[in-house]
């Protein structure tokens, strides 16, 4: 692809440590050794847009370090959301299918979705460390996706501003974007979401059918804005310099043994030096 910008992954660590605070180089490595030295697991997330290949990637992960823990995205609980109360396999009651909701009517649902998305996230994140992890000398922790993603990127999306409407002009919204992806250089973020949007098709999940390029694009830009140039304005300063590792991958990596090592190479240093 000589050159050129890939659809991306960014692994994150998830929270600040007074030590990751330290300036570190925008590729994300850390400048020295034990960063999270005799702090527990560490716990890092996967982001990047819709089908760039987060859950792939995760199952490589998994594949590669049996002993890490790895948390895939609850998709299917937003799928079949639950009755409260109702959990238990002989009294389940599914009250419907919340992502399908929000994409078919987004002014109503968006802010719904995204309050249970934060919500389901935010209760994953908070449960106790797994054995496995407590037992292990460098335990590490990652998740697909992150309270912070929930956080970080549909604030800004067309689907969001249409359901706050009164809170957050759908046009604010719309500016932000276009002066990101101005900045951002319209060829390259074409090709980004294309790759995702060609992903999306071969995944074919049914609710997602009628996304478009455009939310593709910018979502993409909302992504290098908080994982990359640091823009996006925080709810904390330790958040800015949280150490990113970020991966391109437009080339084909699911069934590329080469590719695959050398992805597993590179985020095994990243991890190492955290
Ligand atoms: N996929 C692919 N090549 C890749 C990565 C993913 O063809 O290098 C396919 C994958 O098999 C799936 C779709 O792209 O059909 C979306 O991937 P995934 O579900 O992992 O994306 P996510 O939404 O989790 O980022
Ligand atoms: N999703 C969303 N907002 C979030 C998290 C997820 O709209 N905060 C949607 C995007 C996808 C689906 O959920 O349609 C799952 O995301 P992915 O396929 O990227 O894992
Ligand atoms: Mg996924």
């Amino acid at each position: 692809m000589g050159g050129m910008i890939a659809g991306r992954l960014y692994l994150r660590l998830l929270r600040a440590s007074s030590k990751s605070m330290a300036k570190s180089p925008l590729e994300g490595v850390p400048p020295s050794r034990g960063l999270h030295a005799g702090r527990g697991p560490r716990r890092l997330s996967i982001e990047g847009n819709i089908a760039v290949g987060k859950s792939t990637f995760v199952k490589l992960l998994t594949k590669t370090y049996p002993e890490w823990h790895v948390a895939t995205e609850p998709v299917a609980t937003w799928q079949t959301v639950q009755a409260a109360g109702t959990q238990s396999a002989c009294t389940a009651r599914s009250l419907g299918n919340l992502l399908d909701m929000m994409y078919q009517e987004p002014a109503r649902w968006c802010y719904t979705f995204q309050t249970f998305s934060f919500m389901s996230r935010l209760k994953v994140q908070l449960e106790p460390f797994p054995e496995k992890l407590l037992e292990a000398k460098k335990a590490v922790q990652i998740f697909e996706r992150s309270v912070y993603s929930d956080r970080s990127l549909p604030a800004g999306s067309d689907y969001m501003a249409s359901s706050t409407s009164r809170l957050l002009p759908r046009a604010c919204a719309l500016s932000t974007c276009f002066s990101a992806s101005r900045r951002q250089g319209a060829r390259r973020l074409l090709l980004v979401a294309q790759v995702c949007l060609k992903r999306l098709h071969l995944r074919a999940r049914e609710e997602e059918k009628g996304i478009e390029l455009a939310y593709l694009e910018q979502l993409h830009a909302q992504h290098e804005a908080w994982l990359v140039r640091k823009t996006t304005p925080l709810h904390s300063e330790a958040l800015l310099n949280i150490p990113v590792l970020v991966l391109d991958v437009n080339d084909d990596f699911s069934e590329e043994v080469t590719k695959q090592e050398e992805l597993m190479k590179r985020v095994n240093t990243f991890v190492k030096n955290l």
